[in-house]
């Protein structure tokens, strides 16, 4: 018997009892929507679905207990293996994509530097989707690892990602649409900064005034992630600093 399990799903139990409950779900509704996850666990989205409506609420969470920057969803998309690079992420093929530097610097709670801290970072092609996931764009382009340096720093080249629409022919897109919602996410990077010591910071960046800023679909946007439009000898710079928490504080809740 395991009492985090016990207590987490019975209360996820009681939710859907109420949701079931105050809007007189009829047994037919209830069987479509049976049919409604069969068909999208068969269709490979669940993660997506899942994510979707409930990462964020993760991320609160752990922007309430953790410290540290802001964190923010990591999404289906995150590929544990992607390769280290230096200085340049692989793009793919014919990337006419505006060029794009991400930088920054990683430090502790006394604002030192973290040396050796690798960043997992990753991002939609040009035209919308992700390596390794969708198409024919091979899982090594447009992520990478990144070790920060001396001085807790890190930088690399790529592309400008694009807004990103989730997967709209499949049964999540469907989904949305029927709720009147579209399925759009502002442009985004994805980062995950980690080092032994410290507590794991999953974020993103968002380009402040970029389309779906203020509607993303999964409401990960915080007022933190929204980067300026910097430009440096005319190229465009997202400078973002992350400040990690000692692994120690993932206890402090319990
Ligand atoms: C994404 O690219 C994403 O970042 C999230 C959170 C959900 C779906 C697709
Ligand atoms: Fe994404």
């Amino acid at each position: 018997m395991n009492n985090r399990i016990e207590t987490v799903v019975a209360s996820i139990i009681e939710g859907v009892r109420n949701a079931l409950t105050k809007n007189d779900v009829t047994f037919d509704e209830y069987r479509q929507g049976i049919k409604y996850l069969l068909a999208n666990a068969a269709s490979g989205e669940l993660a997506l679905l899942i994510d979707v409506f409930f990462n964020t609420t993760i991320c609160n969470i752990e922007n309430r207990t953790i410290g540290g920057s802001t964190s923010t969803l990591e999404g289906p998309y995150y590929l544990e293996d992607a390769p280290f690079v230096d200085g340049q992420l692989k793009l793919y093929q014919h990337d006419n994509g505006e060029p794009l530097i991400l930088r920054g610097r990683v430090t502790d709670g006394d604002s030192r530097p973290v040396v050796g801290a690798v960043i997992d970072v990753w991002h939609s092609t040009p035209d919308g989707f992700y390596g390794g996931i969708h198409k024919d764009i091979p899982a090594d382009c447009y992520r990478g690892k990144l070790t920060t340096n001396t001085d807790g720093r890190y930088h690399v080249r790529t592309t400008l990602p694009v807004p990103y629409q989730i997967p709209h022919e499949g049964p999540t897109g469907a989904l949305l649409e029927s709720m009147g919602r579209h399925s759009w996410r502002p442009a985004h990077v994805h980062y995950k900064v980690r080092k032994d010591g410290f507590h794991p910071l999953t974020t993103q960046a968002y380009f402040e005034g970029g389309a779906y800023v203020d509607s993303d679909c999964c409401e990960g946007v915080f007022t933190d992630n929204i980067k300026p439009e910097v430009r440096e000898n005319g190229i465009r710079v997202v400078e973002y600093d992350f400040n990690l928490a000692p692994a120690a504080s993932q206890a402090v809740k319990a």
